[in-house]
């Protein structure tokens, strides 16, 4: 009997053992090289894709924001996207930009998310100016638990900017999570139960 329940916990902890680690998963991305802003929810104003090696990260394509941005009602030019993050956690968002021609004092493309759908919030770092000219950089978002599992998740870049002579790229766009895996009930039930027979026994 004691064998028995050896063999029963030695197979429990086989069957744990090749349970995989959560990894970070590709929920969304994009890297504009269908030259187009179709991965995006909308996109309106001067946010286009641009066909240069200047305005792209990696492949042949970035997007583009140039001024000057429309200030008619809430003002400046959106690239949105809203997306369910609905069965994953530890959300995060990175991508690349560059400064292709420097922004002014009250001039921003600001990135925001929101957890509603309708509410936005600021994420870290922003795109304020003044911005000098500058080569790639690589902005990495860690999102708060509440844009885990959650179908109201988006996120937004609102642009600002006075003139034609104000202009910044984007490329690489990449939103990550680990998948949540449900608890493996059956598993803890069969060990429950392993344990108690071996308590028996003694
Ligand atoms: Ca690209
Ligand atoms: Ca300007």
């Amino acid at each position: 009997m004691k064998q028995l329940c050896l063999v029963l916990v030695a197979v429990l902890l086989a069957s744990l053992a090749t349970v995989p680690p959560a990894r970070a998963t590709l929920i969304w991305s994009d890297g504009f090289e269908t030259n187009d802003l179709s991965a995006w929810t909308s996109a309106d104003g001067q946010w286009k894709t641009t066909e240069s090696t200047v305005a792209a990260h990696s492949g042949d394509i970035g997007v583009d924001i140039i001024g000057p941005n429309s200030l008619s009602g809430d003002g400046g030019d959106y690239l949105l996207l809203l997306i369910s993050t609905v069965g994953y956690e530890n959300i995060t968002l990175s991508y690349w930009w560059k400064v292709r021609a420097a922004l002014e004092e009250e001039e921003f493309v600001a990135g925001k998310y929101t957890t509603d759908g309708s509410n936005w919030l600021s994420a870290i770092p922003g795109h304020d100016g003044p911005l000098g000219i500058s080569d790639w950089q690589l902005s990495t978002w860690i999102l708060p638990p509440e844009a885990a599992n959650n179908p109201n998740f988006g996120i937004r870049f609102r642009a600002i900017l006075g003139s034609s002579g104000d202009r910044m790229h984007f490329d690489d766009f990449n939103l990550t999570g680990m998948p949540i895996i449900p608890e493996p009930a059956t598993m803890s039930l069969l060990g429950f139960g392993a344990v108690a027979m071996l308590r028996r026994r003694r």
